[in-house]
Parts: C-alpha cells; sequence; structure tokens
C-alpha cells in the first residue's frame, strides 16, 4: 500500500503525468522536458507505467507480453494496479519528497481509459484500485498528447520495424479511437488538472506546447518565459 502523500507545498517536486494513445510521442517528449527542468535546476527524474520500479518492471512484462489478456480485464486491472503500487512506493512518493520532480510516462489515466473505459471493467472496481494505489497521490498537471489515431499507428510501426506488435497496439482502429476520445473526456472532465497537447507536429512544436502548458498550469513555481528552445 502506498503511505499518505506529502501535500504539495514548495518544497515536494511536481509530479507531471504523460498520457495519450500509441505513438503519440510521450517518451520523446518526456526526456526533452526533462532535461529542460533539470537544466533550469529543478532536479527531474523520468519513469514510465506500467514499470518503473523492479517489482513493476516485472509485471510489465506480463501485461505487454498479452498474458494478462487471458485472464480477462479485471485481472489485466488488477495486474496494473499490483505495478502501481510498488512503483508509487518505491520511488514515486519518496522522490517527490525529496524535492524530486516526477515526470511518469503513463499512470492511473491509462487504467481508467484502457481498462474502464474501453475495457468496460465497471468504474467502481477501477475507483477503487486508484483509491488503495495511489491514495492522494493525484499528478500535479497531466498532459494529453493527442494524435490522429492513424498518425499514432504509423509512427508505432515505423518505430517497431519487424517487431511484432504489442498487447495493445494489434487492437484494432475502433479501440484506438475509444482510446482518444476517452482521455479527450477525462481532459474536458479534469480542466485543472489536464492539458491537452495537440502532438500532431514535429517534436520542436509540440515541446514548445508542453512547455507553454507547464507555465500555464504549475504558474506558482518559477521557471524561465521563453518558449522557443525545445
Ligand atoms: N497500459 C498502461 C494499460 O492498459 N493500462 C495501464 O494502467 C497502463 C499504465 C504500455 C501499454 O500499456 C497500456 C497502454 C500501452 O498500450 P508502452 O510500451 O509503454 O506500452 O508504450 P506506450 O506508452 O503506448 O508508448 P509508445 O512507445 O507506443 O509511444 P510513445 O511513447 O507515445 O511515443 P514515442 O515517443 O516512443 O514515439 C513513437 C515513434 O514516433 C516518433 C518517435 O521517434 C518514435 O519512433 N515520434 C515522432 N515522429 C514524428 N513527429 C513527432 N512529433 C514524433 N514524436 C515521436
Amino acid at each position: 500500500m502506498t503511505p499518505p502523500a506529502a501535500a504539495p507545498t514548495a518544497s515536494r517536486g511536481r509530479f507531471i503525468t504523460f498520457e495519450g494513445g500509441e505513438g503519440s510521442g510521450k517518451s520523446t517528449q518526456i526526456k526533452r522536458l526533462a532535461d529542460r527542468l533539470n537544466a533550469a535546476k529543478l532536479p527531474t527524474i523520468v519513469t514510465r507505467e506500467p514499470g518503473g520500479s523492479a517489482g513493476a518492471e516485472i509485471i510489465r512484462h506480463v501485461v505487454l507480453s498479452g498474458m494478462g489478456k487471458m485472464l480477462g480485464p479485471e485481472a489485466e486491472s488488477l495486474l496494473f494496479a499490483a505495478a502501481r503500487d510498488d512503483h508509487v512506493s518505491q520511488l514515486v512518493a519518496p522522490a517527490l519528497a525529496q524535492g524530486t520532480w516526477v515526470l511518469c510516462d503513463r499512470f492511473a489515466d491509462s487504467t481508467r481509459v484502457y481498462q474502464g473505459e474501453v475495457g468496460k471493467v465497471d468504474p467502481k472496481l477501477i475507483r477503487a484500485l486508484e483509491r488503495v494505489t495511489i491514495g492522494d497521490l493525484k499528478p500535479d498537471l497531466t498532459l494529453i498528447l493527442d494524435v490522429p489515431v492513424a498518425v499514432g499507428l504509423k509512427r508505432a510501426v515505423a518505430r517497431r520495424g519487424a517487431a511484432a506488435a504489442d498487447r495493445f497496439e494489434g487492437e484494432g482502429l475502433s479501440f484506438h479511437e475509444k482510446l482518444r476520445e476517452a482521455y479527450l473526456k477525462i481532459a474536458r472532465d479534469e480542466p485543472k488538472r489536464c492539458a491537452v497537447i495537440d502532438a500532431d507536429a514535429d517534436p520542436d512544436t509540440v515541446a514548445a506546447r508542453i512547455w507553454t502548458a507547464l507555465r500555464d498550469h504549475l504558474f506558482t513555481v518559477a521557471i524561465p518565459r521563453e518558449t522557443t528552445r525545445a
């Protein structure tokens, strides 16, 4: 179980999650943002879900290999939750408490979207798992990288090359359209926490959009104002 989260004080690090469909460019942008925050003297780490801690990386292997699918969406949700519990307690919460900024490639919204909205797992179960695994540890900001489905899948296929599609990449187009709509719905429902980033552009342009969103949402933190450098 996750220890109670430290309240977001001036000394606590900020927790920023990156969300979006397959190939939306999260991994590319998260590294760029981390470099930029570290250069601005804000100690920052990058992590990911599923994974990010030793136990969670083992579970990652299980779910992305497709073994989780055989157990059904409820059991798959439990696997993602078990991975999140380990990741939050071992890495995310301690880092934030030390004043480190944590950038996380996917987090609880991925479970809401993939297992909840699209996988049709009962929302009560999804909410209960969230309560147990993350408690009060909500992201300070969630960046939802939005691209048309065809663009994201094309990028994912190009990057993968000859390797086999993973568990979720292998789903059909309507699955990915539902994912996109579910993310946009979360952003509409929680506009204070979420910023939708139009990620159908070159990486420098997307990075500049992310920096602007960061300034707009985390205005209490002094970060440089210029937006041109990616
Ligand atoms: N999942 C996860 C759940 O179902 N429930 C959960 O609770 C959680 C946490 C994780 C899977 O697990 C599911 C969701 C996922 O399906 P993953 O292997 O971690 O899978 O992969 P994803 O998170 O889906 O991320 P991807 O690796 O597919 O894509 P990214 O990180 O969004 O994109 P990125 O940056 O790797 O870019 C993909 C390619 O596009 C290029 C890059 O160079 C790369 O080749 N690219 C661009 N090209 C043109 N213009 C740009 N702006 C570009 N940005 C990147």
